[in-house]
């Protein structure tokens, strides 16, 4: 069996390796410039369009993460990219989802507890007792109830703030209040403390972090976006700051990666930003992960974590 790997060129020795030692069958090799030899499998990391070259045999493309929007923006810019008859499939779970807990948990403890405004008093020398918000109002809302969503959400639940999730189709989550397509889309907001974004970035969810969207959240309300950049209309957070309808946000992923350095949001002191890195892909979870799906497809089974392309994630 033949499979092909591409991530960029820092990493890819220690993912080689790994995967080396996880498929000692499988002949492995590391794309170059103008291969377009057969290949059964294709395992990749923000891979250049030249690499999807038609390739003979090729059975599935494996993404080392859980977005596989990159992918797909080089299929819509130029459509054809994507070898037709192999599919896409993505990292679930893969170790991020706890790490996605910890991060958002993290992030919404501080804000309930106020330590946000502590950090800003103590740069001042101030002592004041700041009064923490009311846990039965702290609404909790978390957009994408899928793999980490969905995990967040049950990490959340024992804190006691109402925790609401959101999604396309129905989810049932123990102690999550759950809301479902468009028409459910502004109850879902309706007094939101804290909205957390977990959706993937498809052409249906490009730019929904908007005024519009904050207006409908509880005024002074805070914003965690996990998901990716291009969600967020970042004009409309600023003005939303500036109006305090926003009272403070973290962000880990932004429209330009990394962030460049006379970006304003690091001169909005209500603004925390980590870069990229709420979950990280684990190698030895990633690379057990793939070739086990590797295994199961050369078995002539199925695999979850398919790509659904018609509605991008
Ligand atoms: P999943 O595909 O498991 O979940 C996606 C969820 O979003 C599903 O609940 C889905 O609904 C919902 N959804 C998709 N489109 C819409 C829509 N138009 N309206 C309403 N709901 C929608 O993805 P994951 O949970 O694994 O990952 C989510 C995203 O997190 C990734 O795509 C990636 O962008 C981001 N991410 C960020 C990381 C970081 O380090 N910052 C690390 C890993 C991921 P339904 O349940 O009905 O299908
Ligand atoms: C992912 C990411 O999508 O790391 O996995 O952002």
């Amino acid at each position: 069996m033949k499979v092909i790997f591409y991530t960029p060129p820092k990493e890819a020795a220690d993912w080689l390796r790994d995967f080396a030692h996880a498929m000692p069958e499988a002949e492995l090799r590391e794309w170059q410039p103008g291969d377009d030899a057969p290949a059964d499998f294709a395992v990749v990391w923000r891979p250049p369009r030249e690499m999807f070259t038609p390739r003979a045999g090729l059975r599935a493309v494996f993404n080392l993460g859980a977005g596989v929007d990159a992918i797909l923006a080089l299929e819509r810019e130029h459509p054809g990219t994507l070898p037709r008859d192999a599919q896409l499939i993505r990292i679930e779970d893969g170790g991020m989802a706890p790490q996605m807990a910890e991060y958002v948990g993290h992030a919404v403890l501080r804000y309930l507890r106020r330590f946000d405004e502590y950090d800003i008093l103590q740069a001042e020398r101030r002592w004041k007792v700041l009064e923490p918000h009311p846990r039965e109002t702290f609404t909790v809302g978390i957009l994408g109830m899928g793999v980490l969503g969905s995990h967040v959400a049950r990490a959340l639940a024992p804190f006691g703030m109402p925790v609401r999730g959101y999604s396309r189709s129905p989810r049932d989550i123990e102690g999550v209040k759950t809301y479902a397509g468009e028409a459910q889309f502004d109850a879902f907001l309706s007094g939101v403390k804290v909205l957390v974004n977990l959706l993937p970035h498809t052409p249906d969810t490009h730019d929904v972090l908007d005024a519009r969207v904050f207006s409908k959240l509880a005024h002074g309300a805070y914003l965690i976006n996990v998901a990716r950049g291009a969600h967020l209309v970042e004009q409309d957070l600023l003005d939303a700051l500036a109006s305090g309808q926003i009272a403070a946000a973290t962000l880990d992923v932004f429209r330009e990666e990394p962030l460049s350095a006379n970006h304003p949001f690091w001169r909005q002191p209500r603004i925390t930003i980590t870069p990229h890195s709420s979950a990280l892909t684990l190698r030895a979870e990633s690379v057990a992960q793939v070739a086990a799906k590797i295994a199961a497809l050369a078995r002539g089974e199925s695999v979850t974590g398919v790509v659904d392309l018609a509605r991008g994630y």
